[in-house]
């Protein structure tokens, strides 16, 4: 009973040991410039050789690019067509946009969110708009504007 003594505190002073053992802090800085997910693995050695790891995962988010919802008054009509266009962008970093365009496809462009423009001539157009934040992510959305002769499904004269 005596001797089963004795081996229970040397078995705790060996916990002991283990637990308490010698603490080391490192600290160490890395800046990832890409986006990517990354595993970084800490690994340490002790005095007599003993080798533990410990791995985590870093995910390093890029700049994402604006954010764009465009909204149309019509979509189609005859000629001449004008149309409301209503573009309102957000950057998901909280960038600032500093550049924002609207090209009508029938080479005119404004530099306003919310511009009208008349289309005086039938065609399919493809109408866009662009925005840029201040990181320089640019994104873009299209609606194609449908602009149709007077003639075409309507009732003709005699
Ligand atoms: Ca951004």
């Amino acid at each position: 009973m005596k001797k089963f003594g004795w081996m229970l505190l040397v078995l705790a002073a060996m916990l002991m040991t283990a637990t308490v053992g010698n603490c080391v802090e490192e600290i160490a800085t890395h800046t990832y410039d890409v986006a990517g997910e990354y595993t970084v693995t800490l690994t340490a050695t002790d005095e007599h050789g003993g080798v533990s790891s410990k791995t985590i995962t870093i995910n390093v988010r890029g700049n994402e690019a604006p954010v764009i919802n465009i909204v149309v008054d019509k979509s189609s009509g005859i000629a001449p067509l004008t149309v409301q266009f209503t573009a309102t962008v957000t950057d998901p970093d909280g960038d600032a946009i500093v550049d924002y365009e609207w090209n009508f496809g029938d080479n005119g462009i404004a530099k306003t969110l919310s511009p009208k423009h008349t289309y005086t001539t039938a065609g399919n157009y493809t109408s866009t708009f662009r925005a840029t934040d201040s990181n320089n992510n640019t994104s873009e959305k299209s609606i194609t504007i449908i602009v149709q002769n007077e003639s075409v499904g309507g009732c003709s004269s005699v």
